[in-house]
C-alpha cells in the first residue's frame, strides 16, 4: 500500500489509498483487502448454484421411481426430506453470498469516498477554481454510489449466475455427454452477445454519468447564484436551461434502456429450451436415456434462466460502476500544481516580506501581476490600494502560496516561500478574504476554526479584541448561535469581525485583510477600525482597503495599477510625489 505520490498541497496519510491511473487496477487494489469477503461470495455462489442444480436431479430420480411398475413410493419421503434440507442449506449459502456482496459494496463505497475526500482537500486552489462544485458533488455522491451498486447487485449477480452455468455443465454429463451440445452453443452465443453488448454499452453509460454531472453542475450553480438569478428575473431562462440538461440525462438513460431492451439473451434462452428438449426426447426415443433423465435435463436447462435474466442489467450495473470509477479516479488524479514541500522550512516566522520582480497569471490567462518588487520589515502595516481589478487580491494570495507565482520570488524572512514547508507557512499567515466564508456551525466554532482547542475564555477574549463580542451577545443563543449557510444571517461588517476574531486566536505573524467593501456606517466603521488596529499590533499586516483613515496611518502604501506598482511610499511622500495617489485624497 503506497500513499499518493502526486504533488499535493497536503498529503493525508491513510491506509487503503493507492496510486493508479487505470480504473480496473484501482478497483482491484481497493477490493484486495477484502479477499475474505470475496471468498465468502464465491463459496456462497457455488453452494447456492450446486444445490439449485440438485433439485432437478432429485426430481428426475423421483420420476423414475414413480414410473416403475409397480411404482416405488418408499423413495418419495427420503427424497422430499433431502430436497427440503438441501434448500434450507442453499438459503443459508445464498444469504452468505448476498451478505458478503453487500458488505463488500459498503466497504468499497466508504473507502473510495474517504480517498476522494482526502484527495480533494489536498488539491490546490487552482484546481478548485477550475473544477465546478456541482460536478465534484455528483462524483462524490452518485458516482461513489454507482461503485457500490457495481458490487451489489452487479458483481453479486454476475458471480452468482455464472455459477449456475457451471453447475449445468457439471450435472449434464451424468445423463448423456451429447446433451452438453445445447448448453455449449447457448454459452458461446451468450458470451459473444454479452461482449458485444458491453462494448456498445460502455460509451452509453459514460454518457449517462457525464450528463448527470453536467446537470448537477448547473443545479448547484443556479442555487449558488439564486439571488443574482432572481434579481435579474432570469428564472424562466434558468428553468429552460435546466430542462434541456435534464432532457440530455433522460435521453442518455433511454438509450441505455433501449440497448438493454434489444439484448438478445432472452431470445436465445427460448431457443435453448426448445433445442435441448428435442435433443433429450430424441435420445429417449432411441432408448439411450430414461424418462427421469429427460425431466432432470429439462429442469437443469432452466438454470440458464438466472444468468440470462440478470445479464440484461447486472452487467450494465458493472458498466455504470466502471464509468463512475473512471470519473472518480480522474478527479483524484487531476493534477494539482502546488507542492507542499513537506521537508521545507518549518521554523517560526518573524514576518519580513519581500517581493522580487514578481509576475503572476492565472492558468491560461493574461498576467495580472507584473514585475512587482517591494520589501516590508517585520511588524509593519502596509496598505494596498488601487482600482478594482488592479490585482490587489491576487497579490495578497501569493504570500501564502494560495497561488504560486509565475516568475520572480516571494520571500519571507529572506526565504523563498517555496522553500517553506507549506503547512508551516500557511499556519503563520492569516488571510481574511474579501468574501468571508462562515461554516453552518455555531459562532464559537467559526471563531475557533483555526484553533479547535481554544478555550471559551480565549474565544471570548479574541471576540472582544475584534469588537465582535457585543453583537454576538445580542443574539439569543450568544456564542452558540448557528450561522446560516454562508453566514447569511450576519452582515458584512459582522462577518469581518468574526474573521478578525479567528485571526486573533491563531495569532499569525502575517495578517492580510482584504477589505474592499467600503459601504459601512460610521459607527461600525469605527469599531472595525479599532479591531484592525488591535489586530495589526505586533505583526506584519497587509490591508487592502478603500478607507482613507486606514490608508493614512499605514507604514507603507502600495498603489497598484493594472498589475503593476504605480507608486509606493508613505502617505506624506506619496502626497508629494504621486499625482494618482493625491487624487484619491482630493476627491
Ligand atoms: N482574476 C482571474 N482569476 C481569478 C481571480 C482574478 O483571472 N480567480 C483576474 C481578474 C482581474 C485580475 O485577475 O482582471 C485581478 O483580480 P484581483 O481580484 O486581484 O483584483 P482586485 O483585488 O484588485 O480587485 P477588487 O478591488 O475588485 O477586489
Ligand atoms: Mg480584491
Amino acid at each position: 500500500m503506497s500513499s499518493i505520490s502526486i504533488p499535493a498541497e497536503f498529503t493525508l496519510h491513510r491506509k487503503n489509498i493507492y496510486n493508479h491511473t487505470n480504473a480496473n487496477q484501482w478497483i482491484v487494489s481497493h477490493a484486495r483487502p477484502y479477499l475474505w469477503i470475496i471468498v465468502m461470495i464465491i463459496v456462497g455462489a457455488i453452494g447456492n448454484a450446486a444445490l439449485a442444480a440438485y433439485v432437478p436431479v432429485l426430481t428426475g430420480d423421483a420420476f423414475n421411481a414413480m414410473i416403475q411398475l409397480p411404482p416405488d413410493t418408499s423413495v418419495l419421503l427420503p427424497l422430499a426430506i433431502i430436497i427440503g434440507v438441501s434448500q434450507i442449506i442453499r438459503g443459508v449459502l445464498q444469504l452468505g453470498r448476498n451478505f458478503g456482496a453487500e458488505l463488500m459494496a459498503q466497504y468499497m463505497e466508504r473507502d473510495i469516498r474517504d480517498e476522494l475526500y482526502l484527495s480533494l482537500l489536498g488539491k490546490s486552489m487552482t484546481f478548485h477554481n477550475l473544477q465546478p462544485v456541482g460536478d465534484t458533488m455528483a462524483r462524490a455522491t452518485n458516482d461513489v454510489r454507482e461503485v457500490n451498486f457495481m458490487f451489489n447487485p452487479g458483481v453479486n449477480l454476475v458471480v452468482g449466475s455464472f455459477m449456475f452455468i457451471v453447475m449445468l455443465f457439471a450435472a449434464t454429463p451424468r445423463y448423456h455427454p451429447s446433451l452438453l451440445i445445447t448448453p455449449t452453443i447457448f454459452t458461446i452465443i451468450y458470451f459473444v452477445a454479452l461482449a458485444r453488448y458491453l462494448k456498445t454499452l460502455a460509451p452509453i453509460t459514460d454518457e449517462v454519468r457525464a450528463t448527470f454531472g453536467d446537470m448537477n453542475t448547473h443545479l448547484s450553480e443556479s442555487l449558488d447564484g439564486v439571488e443574482v438569478m432572481k434579481g435579474a428575473a432570469q428564472e424562466g431562462a434558468e428553468v429552460d436551461r435546466f430542462v434541456s440538461n435534464a432532457r440530455r440525462v433522460r435521453d442518455s438513460f433511454v438509450s441505455q434502456g433501449d440497448l438493454e431492451g434489444r439484448y438478445i439473451a432472452m431470445l436465445i434462452l427460448g431457443a435453448a429450451y426448445a433445442g435441448g428438449l428435442v435433443h433429450a426426447l430424441l435420445l429417449f426415443r432411441a432408448g439411450t436415456i430414461d424418462l427421469g433423465a429427460v425431466i432432470a435435463y429439462f429442469g437443469l436447462l432452466r438454470l440458464l434462466e438466472f444468468p440470462t435474466f440478470t445479464s440484461t442489467w447486472a452487467y450494465s450495473q458493472i458498466s455504470s460502476g466502471m464509468s463512475s470509477a473512471r470519473r472518480i479516479l480522474e478527479l483524484i488524479n487531476m493534477e494539482t500544481r502546488l507542492d507542499q514541500n513537506a521537508s521545507g522550512l518549518t521554523s517560526d516566522m518573524r514576518g519580513e516580506v519581500e517581493f522580487r520582480g514578481v509576475s503572476f497569471s492565472y492558468p491560461a490567462g493574461e498576467p495580472v501581476i507584473q514585475d512587482v518588487s517591494f520589501k516590508i520589515k517585520q511588524g509593519q502595516t502596509v496598505a494596498i490600494v488601487g482600482q478594482t481589478g488592479a490585482g490587489k487580491t491576487s497579490l495578497a494570495k501569493l504570500i501564502n502560496r494560495t497561488y504560486d507565482i509565475t516568475s520572480g520570488q516571494v520571500l519571507i524572512d529572506g526565504v523563498d516561500v517555496r522553500e517553506w514547508n507549506l503547512a508551516a507557512l500557511r499556519s503563520q499567515i492569516s488571510i481574511i478574504e474579501q468574501d468571508i466564508f462562515l461554516f453552518s456551525r455555531s459562532l464559537s466554532d467559526n471563531i475557533a476554526f483555526g484553533k479547535p482547542s481554544a478555550s471559551k475564555d480565549e474565544i471570548t477574549a479574541a471576540s472582544v479584541a475584534s469588537q465582535a463580542h457585543d453583537f454576538i451577545l445580542e443574539f439569543d443563543q450568544g456564542y452558540a448561535t448557528v450561522v446560516g449557510e454562508r453566514g447569511v444571517t450576519l452582515s458584512g461588517g459582522q462577518r469581518q469581525r468574526i474573521a478578525l476574531a479567528r485571526a486573533f486566536l491563531t495569532d499569525p505573524r502575517i495578517l492580510v485583510l482584504d477589505d474592499s467593501t467600503s459601504a459601512i456606517d460610521s459607527a461600525t466603521e469605527d469599531k472595525i477600525q479599532r479591531a484592525i488596529s488591535n489586530a495589526a499590533r505586533g505583526r506584519t499586516t497587509f490591508i487592502i482597503t478603500h478607507r482613507l483613515s486606514q490608508i493614512r496611518w499605514a507604514d507603507l502604501i502600495i498603489v497598484m495599477r493594472k498589475g503593476r506598482i504605480a507608486a509606493i511610499g508613505t502617505h506624506d511622500e506619496l502626497m508629494k510625489t504621486s499625482e494618482a495617489y493625491s487624487r484619491i485624497f482630493r476627491e
